[in-house]
């Protein structure tokens, strides 16, 4: 089945995910941008013209490849993408099917009591004004978010700032009347550097998900009470898309066994824990698509690294398992847990079967 043409015959094209350099990006044509729907820097927003398209940047410093932009598209010549207006808080631009937000707050800009209130309205803020969106343009599915805000495992207030973001997290679902386990985002949670704002993107749609957990796993939306008074708000995976496949999003996985973190201190052990779970997820979305058509080696990967002098012997471990030829990009970045050395998630695309 071709994947590409069946889905372009209802209009609708089919999504791309694209590392592209800005001289890359600068040289493309007027009809590849027509199907962009954002795009994200690593440390830097990119130069491009925001009124076009959403653009946004994750904070946390690219390690090796510093000129390099991720590129979510549309392909397909009978697509028409609209765009939110530049004036709104969620900048966002979408397709029938599929639509690409993003946002900013500052904590300092929050008028709140307390450095907790801070990070608990923003985060409310934030997604508020994100469910309002995607009420607005009937793309009611979140399939796909990275949150990324700074001191991810400083104490404020007697708890973790992790912990206090999920309670936000979880009331702003809530609020909206949106399910807080099953069919819930495939997600990333992450420490930008000191200084930065919340920042999030997404990725939502007009047809639901198919959510996908790990066996080795506890489902984050159960974890004890030891891991906070609320819990995080994201499911182990998902794929969205044609009926034969579509598109495999794995969120930030780490190097944990039911709920608690394996291999505390060792960088190597933890990323092979990490791949396991990831092998796990795969194997769980070829059940559930039927056929192999996610190989572990195919996976367009991101590492959160913790400490960057890691970088070199995680990159070794990974390598041995998913092989020489795989896309990887290191970011540095805190891991939501103080114990984790690591995290990694990935985007993948059906194989022809
Ligand atoms: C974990 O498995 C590791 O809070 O949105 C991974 C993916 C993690 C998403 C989130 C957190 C989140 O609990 C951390």
């Amino acid at each position: 089945m071709n994947t590409t043409a069946s889905s372009t015959a209802a209009g609708t094209g089919s999504l791309q995910l694209e590392y592209l350099s800005s001289q890359e990006i600068a040289s493309q044509s007027a009809a590849w941008w027509q199907g962009v729907l954002g795009v994200v820097g690593f440390e830097k927003t990119p130069k491009i013209d925001c009124t076009r398209v959403p653009v946004t940047a994750s904070m946390m410093r690219p390690l090796g490849a510093n000129d390099l932009y991720e590129v979510w598209r549309v392909a397909g010549s009978s697509v028409r993408l609209r765009s939110g207006s530049p004036h709104a808080r969620v900048s966002h631009r979408f397709s029938d099917d599929l639509l690409f937000g993003s946002l900013t707050i500052s904590e300092r800009a929050i008028d709140a009591h307390d450095e907790v209130g801070a990070l608990q309205r923003a985060t409310e803020t934030a997604y508020q004004e994100i469910f309002a969106v995607l009420h607005e343009t009937e793309h009611r599915h979140l399939i796909r978010i990275w949150n990324y805000f700074p001191e991810i495992n400083a104490q404020a207030g007697g708890d973790e700032r992790y912990r206090h973001f999920n309670s936000a997290r979880q009331m702003a679902f809530r609020k909206s009347g949106r399910a807080t386990m099953g069919t819930v985002p495939a997600a990333c949670a992450l420490g930008s550097p000191a200084g930065s704002p919340l920042s999030i993107y997404f990725l939502a749609a007009r047809r639901p998900p198919k959510v996908i957990e790990n066996p080795r796993q506890t489902s984050a939306y159960h974890y004890p009470p030891k891991f906070g008074r609320h819990s995080p708000i994201f499911s182990r995976a998902c794929v969205w898309g044609e009926s034969g496949g579509g598109r495999l999003f794995v969120s930030g996985t780490a190097s944990i066994v039911g709920h608690e973190s394996a291999h505390a201190g060792d960088e190597r052990e933890q990323t092979r824990e990490t791949v396991r779970n990831i092998r796990a997820l795969i194997a769980s979305a070829n059940d559930r698509v039927g056929g192999e058509r996610y190989l572990l080696e195919r996976l367009r990967y991101k590492v959160y690294v913790r400490r960057a002098e890691h970088q070199p012997s995680i990159d070794r471990e990974l390598r041995r398992e998913v092989g020489s030829a795989a896309r990887v990009l290191y970011l540095q970045a805190d891991i939501c847990r103080h114990d984790l050395l690591l995290e990694i998630e990935a985007v993948g695309t059906p194989q022809p079967l």
